[in-house]
């Protein structure tokens, strides 16, 4: 006896693996289309200890699932094993046969599972489905840390609208930018690249036409090994005012380009702007300011997930204001912006009440702080 009870054993071991794979199913986040990217691991003892026999994550595109891949790699193996899954198995037919009939057909004893799945074509069955054919299921081993990964699937399947990030750059002196439109770098080289990474993570990344006029920026993703996974680009532009020769529109045709508007289907720019590749949401304008609830609610129709909002200023203000931000992405560096300069819509002093802090990152001289809505 080694003090240690068998079940604290199992359960501590169980976490291990669950850990893994969460980690595991990172690999494929925001590149598996309406499809959450989720991780099943294979594990049995061999020679006394735990030895992972089979791992899959949710392909790119999302298809084939977790589960058929990590049976695969197992093969035999998989009998007498536990299977750890971050999401539920479906129990359901769709492009491919069900998962938790995989399971069962493999011969694992036992399913170790995160997250429920709140498809309604899943939603427990996929646990009952195990059950009835005698598998032990543990549901719920690190529920929170997978779910916050689901996030944006979850909020998807639950609300019906879009999960929303909103990152903000915050000077040491609480501003994020000069109001002449001249642009200042607040932060530095490190969490610069931390933000393409978070880009790269989602399904939508979204700005304001007056960001897009004055900054020109591409809103790509341009990290090695990433440049193929840059997301849809939104614009909230009520008017139609995003020029036809911005960069944005320039890589319409490599990199999707959406416009938010609420101009009238015949304004002959969205002929103009079409025809180089940008396709439209059409909206609705409330105060000259596009209807975001609902945009969000047409996002997720779309099969999308996730959206990252970059600005500017009254955008972020907006989201804020509406109680549509899920998690907030607070950058501070530590120079200042002086003069004629835009303050802060948050900064790490008047954090709304509703956020709690999940995580503090230092990069170099830059502070980034990760904050859910509680
Ligand atoms: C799993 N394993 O790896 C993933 C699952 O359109 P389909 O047929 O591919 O089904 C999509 C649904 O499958 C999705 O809404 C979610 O419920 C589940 N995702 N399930 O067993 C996986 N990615
Ligand atoms: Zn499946």
């Amino acid at each position: 006896p080694s003090g240690i009870s068998d079940t604290m054993a199992v359960s501590a071991r169980d976490r291990r693996f669950m850990a893994a794979a969460i980690r595991l199913a990172r690999w494929h986040e925001g590149r598996t289309g309406s499809n959450p990217s989720v991780a099943t691991l294979i594990v049995r003892e061999i020679d006394g200890a735990p030895v992972i026999v089979g791992r899959g994550v949710t392909a790119i595109g999302g298809r084939p699932h977790a589960e058929p891949q990590a049976l695969a790699e197992a093969g035999e193996l998989a009998r007498g094993a536990t299977a750890y899954v971050t999401l539920e198995p479906c129990a359901h037919h769709g492009r491919t046969p069900p998962c938790a009939e995989a399971l069962v057909a493999s011969g694992v004893t036992r399913v170790v599972a995160a997250a429920t799945d709140p498809d309604e074509r899943v939603s427990g069955r996929g646990y009952a489905i195990l059950r009835a054919a005698g598998i032990e299921v543990e549901e719920g081993v690190l529920a929170r840390e997978a779910e916050r990964d689901l996030a944006g699937y979850l909020k998807r399947r639950t609300s019906n609208r879009a999960h929303v990030t909103l990152k903000l750059a915050v000077s040491a002196n609480g501003m994020i930018g000069r109001r002449d439109g001249r642009q200042v770098a607040i932060t530095g080289e490190i969490a610069r690249h931390q933000v393409h990474a978070l880009r790269a993570r989602s399904d939508v990344i979204l700005i304001g036409v007056g960001t897009a006029i004055n900054d020109d920026p591409e809103l790509t993703c341009r990290l090695p090994g990433l440049e193929d996974r840059s997301p849809v680009r939104l614009v909230l532009d009520t008017q139609l005012r995003l020029p036809a020769g911005s960069r944005l529109v320039a890589t319409a045709r490599d990199v999707p380009l959406w416009i938010a508007t609420a101009a009238a289907p015949d304004d002959p720019r969205r002929a103009e702007l079409a025809e180089l590749g940008v396709e439209f949401l059409a909206c609705d304008a409330h105060d000259g300011r596009i209807a975001l609830p609902e945009l969000l609610e047409d996002i997720a129709a779309r099969g999308l997930s996730t959206v990252f909002v970059e600005g500017g200023a009254d955008v972020a203000r907006t989201f804020l204001a509406e109680d549509l931000v899920d998690r907030l992405i607070l950058l501070t560096g530590e120079g200042s912006v002086d003069g004629d300069a835009v303050n802060a819509p948050v900064t790490r002093t008047t954090i709304p009440e509703a956020f709690r802090l999940v995580a503090s990152m230092t990069y170099g001289t830059d502070q980034m702080d990760e904050y859910e809505r509680a």
